[in-house]
């Protein structure tokens, strides 16, 4: 072993290479006394203390708690400008589709991002993953659709691709190129759906830029014969799919998903019954994003019904610099059990285990157990429940990924 992980005073993970469903999801592996060994950037050993452990090196954790490096699943980190001008808009009460409507919002971006070089994008990116990792970090989605026109996507996508060779986390590339349709489209949909399907997306799969695809199927955005199109396009290429959906209005969405064979679908706030049924029918994991409903002053999606149906429920931050300006995702895992009534077991599978299988990764990452990508998190604390209690702050001491130590 290269590394061993002694004294955990309790050590918190969900267990297995795929997304915990039902009351599955609560029931998580609470050792206490525990050790982890690691050797190659593997886990190799994760259970109970004992003498005979061995490595090259010893890490000791001082009775700490130990969980799995977290996971965000769902992200827009790479994108020029931010859009604090919003601020008085939002205060005097402008929607958040009006602001839209009205060229700004996700447009505004468009335009910084169009403007902003490969480098300075990559620069500013570097940052806020590093602030992401000293929150626990280890994995992370992100989604291209600042770009609406297929130089600014590539451009975006190849950030991407440069942020995954920095080597800070593992990193997992959605195109979103359906996030808007652009000001030069406003009078011809049909003609920037055509450029999606026909030219950006085929480009993206041939130079391998992304493993998903995703659409922002809302009023006012796409509708969703169009995300069935888009998404159709993506299968066929062997993208994954992905859909932010039933946000704001509720259009069928989550329904949506599950025929289109989604993995996750996004938000899901105004979801029906129907719908969030047909998601547990389907396996499709609901992918929540509490800080956005806090963001946005909107109501909080329903986690404890879609708990309840079978679904495997993440919850992710939805970085982005419109709805939710933080990379906090320890402050998403305390609105989980504030907001949508998780308890810290379920809520930690959902930024764990769930999150991975929301972004292909439950197999190497998301929980301690021999095999997995040694990922972890050495917290301030030896309580779980602490970690959920202290919102607001940056409870974790220690992060590691793939074997490799950082101090928070
Ligand atoms: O920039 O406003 N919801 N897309 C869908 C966003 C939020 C990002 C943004
Ligand atoms: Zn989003």
């Amino acid at each position: 072993m290269d590394l061993l992980l002694k004294n955990i005073g309790l050590l918190a993970t969900p267990l297995g290479t795929s997304a915990r469903k039902g009351a599955a999801q609560g029931e998580i592996l609470l050792q206490k006394n525990a050790a982890v060994g690691i050797k190659n950037g593997r886990i190799v050993f994760a259970g109970i203390e004992d003498a005979t452990l061995r490595a090259a090196e010893t890490l000791d954790c001082g009775g700490r708690l130990v969980t799995p490096g977290l996971v965000d699943a769902h992200t827009h980190l790479v994108f020029g400008g931010w859009r604090q001008h919003e601020m008085a808009e939002k205060l005097a009460g402008v929607p958040y589709l009006d602001i839209l409507r009205g060229g700004g919002g996700i447009l505004s971006t468009v335009n910084a991002t169009r403007e902003a070089t490969e480098d300075e994008l990559l620069n500013k990116s570097e940052k806020l993953l590093r602030e992401a990792r000293s929150f626990g970090v280890t994995t992370c989605e992100i989604k291209s659709g600042y770009g609406l026109n297929a130089e600014t996507e590539l451009k975006q996508l190849r950030v991407v691709r440069r942020l995954q060779g920095l080597g800070l986390m593992d990193i997992v590339p959605t195109f979103m190129g359906a996030h808007a349709v652009p000001a030069e489209y406003k009078n011809d949909r049909e003609g920037y759906i055509r450029l999606v399907c026909e030219k950006m997306l085929p480009k993206i799969a041939e130079e391998k830029l992304a493993e998903y695809c995703d659409i922002f199927c809302e009023t006012a955005v796409f509708t969703p014969e169009e995300t069935a199109r888009i998404l159709g396009a993506a299968k066929k290429l062997g993208l994954g799919l992905k859909l932010h959906g039933d946000e704001i209005d509720p259009i069928g969405c989550a329904g949506l998903a599950a025929r289109l064979g989604c993995v996750s679908a996004e938000h899901l706030i105004q979801s029906s019954d129907d719908g969030i049924r047909a998601m547990a029918k389907a396996g499709v994991t609901a992918v929540l994003l509490p800080a956005t409903s806090f963001y946005l002053d909107k109501p909080y999606a329903r986690a404890r019904t879609m708990i309840g149906e079978g679904v495997a429920v993440a919850v992710a931050t939805d970085f982005n610099p419109g709805s939710c300006p933080s990379v906090n995702l320890q402050l998403c895992m305390s609105l989980a059990c504030l907001k949508y009534r998780m308890t810290p077991a379920e809520a930690l599978t959902a930024v764990t285990l769930n999150a991975a299988a929301a972004i292909g990764r439950a197999g190497n990452a998301g929980s301690v157990e021999p095999g997995k990508q040694a990922d972890l998190v050495i917290w301030d604390t030896e309580d779980l429940d602490y970690i959920f209690y202290r919102f607001g702050s940056n409870l974790a001491a220690t992060v590691i990924y793939n074997g490799q130590l950082s101090i928070a």
